[in-house]
């Protein structure tokens, strides 16, 4: 790839991708696109970016041809909460963004990378070392499309030649843009919280195993996908991966180490709770080892004084 859109870059993952995007193909090679427009204007401080709404075909397709196009980074999505307060807008936006992703992909010659869930398993997937390939019946509208998207992307690949490639994200924790609407986001906001407040009401249950991995794992594993050999890949939408597995309890207790005076209640929200309950514990991501060699970098801990770190000179800084 030498020329890349990333579509609904001003969300979590698109607001740290880009950067990476652009050490590793160029600055001049990465466009940001967004469709509010008080988001391009941030994301322009630091890369070209322009206001694309990816349900539109047209203007999608006409700023693939005019910036001479060739990967596409499909971000669009509303996550897993968010999604159930409105199901139809969620399957609206999810698919549209994604079939038109697939369908430019195809007329105009692009790779296309669009991410997966762990939201895309569902009750009755085998919770523990959930397996590269299960069952996968999910109980959210978010879950639905993924699995579709999945689907779609490997059906355009085999039927059409797209170079369609993805990785089931688990819950990404980050300290670049906060997340919305994700089951996950408790993982990323008790960090902000502890640092500003000392305390923190969780929605999810204090015992509700989710996977979850750091962004800079969740960079490098779109990359280096992105880049596999891929007479390697025997798998491509999705890959499950994975970096560390906890409960909401026991990260707040690792938090408490590092700041004894923190506190936590619990008020829990029944649809994240379903929801949570309903994911795997954690996944079985030897495929992706094998298939493209991924090997993440960073562990709970290691996690854990990073954020702090972070957290605290934003919240300092007057950022959060
Ligand atoms: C969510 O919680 O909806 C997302 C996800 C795991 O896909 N963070």
């Amino acid at each position: 790839m030498k020329r890349i859109l990333v579509v609904g870059a001003g969300g979590q993952i698109g607001t740290e991708l880009v950067p990476f995007l652009q050490k590793n193909y160029g600055e001049d090679n990465v466009i940001a696109a967004e469709v509010r427009p008080e988001v391009v204007e941030r994301l322009s401080e630091n890369s070209m970016a322009i206001q694309l709404d990816a349900l539109d075909f047209n203007g999608y397709g006409e700023a693939i041809k005019k910036y001479n196009i060739d990967g596409i980074y499909n971000l669009v999505a509303l996550l897993s909460a968010k999604g159930e307060l409105n199901p139809e807008l969620a399957w609206k936006i999810n698919m549209g963004a994604l079939m038109n992703s697939l369908n430019l992909a195809k007329e105009l010659n692009c790779a296309l990378f669009t991410p997966s869930s762990i939201g895309a398993f569902g009750n009755s997937t085998p919770h523990y070392k959930t397996p590269q390939d299960t069952v996968m019946r999910p109980d959210t509208v978010y879950g639905i499309c993924k699995v579709a998207g999945e689907l779609l992307g490997d059906y355009y690949h085999r039927r059409y030649g797209v170079d369609t490639r993805s990785v089931r994200f688990p819950g990404i924790i980050s300290n670049g843009c906060l997340p919305g609407g994700g089951t996950t986001d408790y993982a990323v906001e008790v960090f902000y919280e502890v640092i500003k407040n000392g305390r923190y009401t969780c929605e999810v249950p204090e015992d509700a195993y989710m996977d979850m991995i750091y962004m800079p794992d969740a960079l490098e594993a779109t990359v280096q996908l992105m880049e596999a050999d891929p007479s390697r890949l025997k798998h491509r939408n999705s890959f499950n991966i994975a970096s560390m597995s906890f409960t909401p309890e026991q990260i707040f207790n690792e938090i408490k180490k590092r700041i004894p005076s923190f506190t936590w209640d619990y008020k829990i929200d029944p649809v994240k709770a379903n929801i949570a309950n309903s994911w795997p514990d954690c996944l079985d991501d030897t495929c992706a080892r094998e298939e493209w060699d991924w090997n993440p970098k960073w562990g709970l801990q290691e996690m854990i004084t990073d954020m702090l770190k972070v957290c605290e000179e934003k919240v300092k800084a007057g950022l959060y």
